[in-house]
């Protein structure tokens, strides 16, 4: 095992409280720190993404890679692959990130052809287990790059083409398999470019059926080979396509219902997809929980004013509030996570930034989760919300809610109103005072 350290200088990220003096240590994330009933640590089992951590090199359609990263130097060699993971699990060590995700192309070079693909997978995974034996560090889940290779251009599972959607099948298996071998507690897929960019050459009854059919043949091997990890679809409703099949939260839980994959798949949900699709984080959080589908978070944030999927740290603390409070309503993720799929920017060019990053973001969530946990200590919200409900717990709310009334029984009762109810105000400001109380302490 390689021993040089990547970052030296950098020692173990402490929790230092609020008033630390260090930048490199955490204000908020306090693993140990009971919540709920629960350590800081088993709320988000915080994940590192491999890809824009280990991998991401800053390049933007305008210009070429900007990072300074001593461990992108042997290119993407298998050595290097395989060197680099002494790399990420200092980098997780250091910081204190119990788990990491990967694609299965971004921890090993694809080869000249799938048999060499695989070889180099098994090879790299097989540092990535004995570093995991030595740190204790987690697989919180793999995933299958079926997005990149100019063979998938036109989609993989969704592909007009039989045999690419055959290669698809074969990259899944194997991923699945790695992730299986390396005790992974779950398996995402996100569609990449499963959805089309012009209606008028595409059959879309056709490729959502393959995509159900592919998706089936996943569980199915799943079952096989003994994988019990908890199976995740990714909402994002574009980029790359112009529109992609698995655009939100509800389009999702629509198409597990359509192909019966109900029972086996729960949403990966992440901030700056549910923002590209029009809606705020909390409600694809809120949605996903109350049909029994929430199951683990991508954590990042997009930019008000650009309009693509930025990948940013999340640091805003109203995110991160409106975020745990539906968490933490809906019981947790656990088996899930909270990976942060985020990258520095690209002006962000030393090493040392991926440390800023994560502290921030950590420190951002366990502010959130104090919040959330404060919020509804004092059910300052859930009280406020009941009163606004309050007539629905009157006799005839109770009635119309039990299945008692009928269209002819409240047509009677409505005419018994006369001009009709006065309702009584919203409030919103009112709620969203609240909120500000706790948010500022
Ligand atoms: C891209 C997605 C991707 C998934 C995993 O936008 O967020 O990174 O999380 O394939
Ligand atoms: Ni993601
Ligand atoms: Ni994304």
């Amino acid at each position: 095992m390689a021993t040089t350290e990547a970052f030296k200088g950098i020692g173990r990220i402490r929790y230092e409280g609020p008033k630390a003096t260090s930048m490199l240590a955490f204000r908020h994330y306090d693993a140990d720190k009971i919540v709920e009933g629960k350590p800081m640590r088993e709320h988000f089992r915080f994940a590192v993404s491999w890809w824009h951590t280990f991998r991401g090199t800053g390049s933007d359609p305008f210009g070429p890679g900007t990072m300074r990263r001593p461990w992108e130097r042997g290119g993407d060699s298998l050595d290097a692959a395989i060197d680099r993971v002494a790399v990420g699990f200092e980098f997780m060590e250091k910081l204190g990130a119990p788990f990491y995700c990967f694609h299965d192309r971004d921890v090993a070079p694809e080869g000249a052809t799938l048999a060499e693909s695989n070889a180099n997978l098994e090879a790299v995974a097989k540092r990535l287990k004995e570093h995991q034996d030595r740190t204790g560090i987690r697989l919180l889940w793999g995933t299958a790059n079926l997005f990149s290779h100019p063979r998938y251009m036109q989609g993989a599972a969704t592909s007009p083409d039989a045999r690419v959607f055959a290669y698809a099948a074969a990259q899944v298996k194997k991923a699945m398999e790695v992730t299986h071998e390396l005790g992974g507690a779950g398996y995402v897929f996100w569609g990449g470019r499963e959805g089309y960019q012009c209606l008028w050459n595409t059959d879309m009854k056709r490729e959502l059926d393959h995509l159900g059919t592919f998706m089936r043949m996943a569980v199915d091997h799943a079952r096989e080979i003994g994988f019990t990890g908890q199976f995740y679809f990714e909402p994002k409703p574009r980029e790359p396509m112009k529109h992609q099949y698995d655009f939100d939260v509800a389009t999702c839980i629509n198409f597990l219902r359509t192909y019966g994959l109900e029972r086996h798949v729960k949403m990966n949900i992440e901030t700056n997809h549910a923002t590209l699709a029009g809606h705020e984080m909390q409600h694809e959080l809120e949605y996903a929980g109350l049909q029994g589908f929430l199951g683990s978070i991508d954590a990042n944030t997009g930019d008000t004013l650009v309009g693509w999927d930025t990948d940013q740290f999340p640091t805003n603390i109203y995110l991160t509030t409106q975020i745990m409070y539906t968490i933490l309503k809906y019981g947790g993720l656990a088996p899930g996570g909270v990976n942060f799929d985020a990258k520095v920017r690209r002006e962000s060019c030393d090493p040392v930034d991926l440390f800023h990053a994560h502290i921030g973001g950590m420190d951002a969530f366990a502010r959130g989760l104090e919040i959330a946990a404060a919020m509804r200590a004092d059910a300052a919200i859930q009280k406020l919300v009941e009163e606004r409900y309050a007539t629905w717990s009157s006799e005839l709310g109770k009635r119309i809610e039990s299945g008692g009334e009928s269209f002819k029984s409240l047509a009677q009762a409505a005419i018994g109103m006369g001009p009709g109810p006065e309702v009584a105000s919203g409030r919103q400001e009112l709620f969203e005072n609240v909120l500000n109380r706790y948010v500022a302490g």
